[in-house]
C-alpha cells in the first residue's frame, strides 16, 4: 500500500507515561513512612511510635467506612418519582462492586473546599438529568404507546416496526434497573410478565437479529440482574424472564434448523416457527453474526447447548470462509454459505461482525472446555486490515477515520463513514485492555504493541465521532459524515457550525443529515472514559446529551428522531427507536456512574448494550 493508505504510522503513539505513576492512598502512605525522615525521628521514641500507630488507624478507619457511591446518591438526591437506588447499593452491588472509589464524606463545610467533591457531585447531578430524560422518554411511550415496539413522539402514537414484541419495553427494563428507576421498572416488567409470551407465541414474521439482539438480549439481562439485585436464585419474576427468553429462543432457532447451510435465514414467523430467507437468500454479515452472546447465555443459564451449538456454528463457518485481511463483505449466502459481493465496510451490515468476534472470545474465554482463540485471532486479524486499508486522515485538520471499499481491495476508497462506525472506537479499546483501566493494564503488563496501537487508534476515532456531532449548527451527528481528503472534496456541504475547527474536513451530504438518537459515539466515550479514566470523555457526552435534550426532547413525552441536524430548528422526524432507551440513555448514565457499576471486567454489553456476565467472572447462576 501506498504511505497515503497508512496514515497510522508507529510515530503516531505515544504515551502519557505521567498518568501511570499513580500510586494508591496505601502505598503512598506506606512509602513515605518507610522512605521519609519522619521515620527516623519517629521510630526512634515512644511518641513516634505512637503517633505512627494512630496513623495506621486513622487510615484504617477511613478505609473501613468510606461510603458507597449509591448511598452518596441516594443521600443527595430525591428525585420525586423515584427513589434513586442505584444497583450498588444494593446486594447486586455487593457482589459486583469493587471497593467504591469515592472519597471518606467530610462534615458539610468543608464539601465546598474539595475539587474531588464538588466534580463527583457534578457527575451525580448529571447522571440525574440523563435518569430523568429516561423517565421523560418513557412517559411518553407509555401515554401513547404501550405495547407498541416504537413511539411517535410527534403524532402521539405507536408504531409496529419490529414485529410487535413491544420491542420498546424490553429494551428500555435493564436499563430502568440499572439506573434505579423503580417505576419504570416495574411497568415495564408487569407487562413483559402477563403480555409477552402471548405476543410470541401469535405474532408473524421478525428478524432473527434484531430480536434476539433487543428482546432476547433485554430479556437476558433483566434476568441476570433481577437475580443478582436479590442476591438468590429463586426469583419469580427471573424465571419468568428466562421461560419467555427460552419459548422465544426456541422460535428463533428454526432461523437456524431451516437453513441447509451454518449461516441461518434472516426471518422468522413466530406463530408457527417456520424461517425464511431473505429475498435474494442474502443475510447481512452482521445479522448472522451478532446473537452468539445472546444464544451462548441462554445455553449457560437454561442448561440447554442446542442454543450456543446453533450461534457458534456461524463463526465456525465464517472462520473457514477467504477474507481480506480479515476483513469481510456486508453480505452472505444462507444457501451457499458464501460471502456475497466485493462491499467491505464497518457501518450498515459490516458493524457488529467485528464487534462479536471480539467480544464472544471475551465471553467465553475463562471457559475450560471451549478453545476458541480462533476468534480472537479473527478480531486481531480484521483490525490490522482496517488499520491498513481503511483508516485515513482527513484534510486539512487531520482527523482520523475509517473509510469503505464497496468494490473491495482493488476497488476505489471511499471516504464515507456511517455513525454505526462509531461502535469501533469502543471495542478496540475494550479489545486493547480486556475491559481493565488503561492503568491496571499497563501497570500488569498486559498491553502489546498491538494493543496500544488499537487504543490509540480508538481514541483518535472516538474523536473523530465527538467532532462529526460538534461540526453540526445542532451539536448532533448525521447519520453519515464523509470526510476531506486529497482525492475527495465537495464543497458547499459542510455541518453548520462555522466556529468547529473541522467545518472543513467533514462533509455532509443532504441526503445524510438525519440523526436517528443513535447511541454508538456515547457507547464509545463511556467504553473510553472506563479504560482511560480521562474526564474529556465524560465533557463530550455531556455535551452530546445536552443537544439531545435542546433538539429532539418531546414535552409531550419521549425524544425525536430528527431529519436534519444542520439546520435550527430541525425538523422533527417523528420516531423514538427503542435504542435510546435501551442503548444512548444507558450509556450515558454508565459514563456519568462510577465504574464500578457494570465492570467492564465482568460484563460485556451485546450490540443492544444488554450486559450480559463474562463466564467465570460473577458468581454462578
Ligand atoms: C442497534 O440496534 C444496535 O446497536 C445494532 O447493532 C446497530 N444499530 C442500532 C443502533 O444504532
Amino acid at each position: 500500500m501506498s504511505s497515503m493508505s497508512l496514515p497510522y504510522s508507529k510515530r503516531d503513539l505515544h504515551y502519557d507515561n505521567a498518568k501511570f505513576r499513580h500510586r494508591s492512598f496505601s502505598k503512598v502512605i506506606s512509602q513515605s513512612l518507610l522512605t521519609s525522615n519522619i521515620r527516623h525521628d519517629c521510630i526512634s521514641c515512644s511518641t513516634g511510635k505512637f503517633l505512627l500507630l494512630l496513623l495506621i488507624f486513622g487510615v484504617a478507619c477511613l478505609m473501613l467506612t468510606r461510603t458507597s457511591p449509591a448511598q452518596s446518591i441516594s443521600d443527595a438526591r430525591n428525585l420525586g418519582e423515584d427513589k434513586v437506588t442505584v444497583f450498588g447499593g444494593t446486594k447486586l452491588g455487593k457482589f459486583l462492586r469493587k471497593p467504591p472509589r469515592l472519597p471518606p464524606r467530610l462534615p458539610p463545610g468543608d464539601s465546598k473546599s474539595s475539587p474531588s467533591l464538588n466534580s463527583d457531585s457534578k457527575w451525580i447531578d448529571r447522571q440525574q438529568s440523563v435518569k430523568k430524560a429516561f423517565i421523560h422518554a418513557w412517559s411518553g411511550y407509555k401515554k401513547y404507546a404501550m405495547g407498541y415496539d416504537e413511539l411517535m413522539p410527534v403524532s402521539q402514537r405507536g408504531v409496529d416496526g419490529l414485529g410487535g414484541l413491544g420491542a420498546t419495553i424490553v429494551d428500555a427494563l435493564d436499563t430502568a434497573m440499572i439506573m434505579g428507576a423503580n417505576e419504570v421498572a416495574s411497568e415495564a416488567s408487569s407487562w413483559v410478565e402477563t403480555q409477552l409470551s402471548n405476543r410470541i407465541s401469535q405474532k408473524g414474521q421478525v428478524n432473527l437479529f434484531e430480536t434476539t439482539i433487543r428482546v432476547l438480549g433485554g430479556l437476558l439481562s433483566a434476568y441476570h440482574l433481577s437475580l443478582a439485585e436479590a442476591g438468590t436464585n429463586n426469583v419469580p419474576k427471573a424465571s419468568v424472564y428466562l421461560e419467555t427468553a427460552k419459548n422465544l429462543a426456541d422460535r428463533l432457532l428454526s432461523a437456524f434448523t431451516s437453513s441447509p447451510t451454518a449461516i441461518p435465514f434472516s426471518d422468522v414467523i413466530l406463530h408457527d416457527s417456520s424461517a425464511h430467507p431473505a429475498p435474494g437468500g442474502l443475510s447481512s454479515t452482521s445479522e448472522v453474526s451478532t446473537v452468539q452472546l445472546e444464544f451462548n447465555y441462554l445455553s449457560t443459564v437454561s442448561g440447554d447447548p442446542k442454543y450456543s451449538e446453533a450461534a457458534m456454528k456461524v463463526l465456525d463457518h465464517m472462520k473457514t470462509l477467504p477474507k481480506v485481511e480479515g476483513l469481510v463483505p456486508i453480505y452472505i449466502s444462507s444457501h451457499s454459505g458464501e460471502f456475497s459481493g466485493n462491499n467491505i465496510r464497518l457501518g450498515s451490515r459490516g458493524d457488529s461482525y467485528y464487534e462479536y468476534l471480539l467480544k464472544v472470545w471475551l465471553q467465553r474465554r475463562a471457559s475450560q472446555d471451549s478453545n476458541l482463540a480462533y476468534l480472537h485471532n479473527m478480531y486481531e486479524e480484521a483490525m490490522k486490515g482496517v488499520k491498513h486499508l481503511l483508516v485515513r486522515r482527513s484534510i486539512p485538520k487531520g482527523l482520523v477515520f475509517v473509510g469503505e471499499l464497496p468494490y473491495g481491495p482493488k476497488g476505489e476508497f471511499s471516504p464515507k463513514m456511517d455513525h454505526l462506525v462509531c461502535f469501533l472506537p469502543g471495542t478496540l479499546a475494550l479489545g486493547a485492555t480486556k475491559g481493565f483501566t488503561k492503568e491496571k493494564a499497563m501497570k500488569d503488563n498486559l498491553l502489546n504493541f498491538e494493543d496500544l496501537e488499537n487504543l490509540k487508534l480508538a481514541e483518535d476515532l472516538a474523536k473523530t465521532c465527538f467532532e462529526m456531532y460538534s461540526v453540526t449548527s445542532t451539536g448532533l451527528a448525521p447519520e453519515i459524515a464523509y470526510f476531506h481528503t486529497e482525492e475527495y472534496s465537495e464543497g458547499g456541504l459542510d455541518g453548520g457550525n462555522k466556529s468547529s475547527e473541522y467545518v472543513n474536513d467533514i462533509i455532509i451530504k443532504h441526503a445524510d443529515r438525519h440523526n436517528l438518537l443513535r447511541p454508538e459515539t456515547v457507547e464509545s466515550l463511556f467504553v473510553l472514559y472506563r479504560i482511560t479514566e480521562d474526564p474529556k470523555y465524560r465533557e463530550w457526552g455531556w455535551q452530546i446529551f445536552e443537544a439531545f435534550e435542546k433538539f429532539t426532547r418531546v414535552d409531550s413525552g419521549g425524544y425525536t428522531s430528527l431529519d436534519d441536524v444542520t439546520t435550527i430548528p430541525p425538523n422533527r422526524r417523528d420516531k423514538m427507536e427503542t435504542f435510546f432507551m435501551g442503548e444512548t440513555l444507558k450509556y450515558l448514565y454508565l459514563l456519568f456512574a462510577d465504574s464500578s457499576l457494570i465492570p467492564l471486567d465482568k460484563f460485556v454489553f451485546n450490540s443492544e448494550a444488554h450486559p450480559i456476565p463474562i463466564e467465570g467472572a460473577i458468581k454462578k447462576e
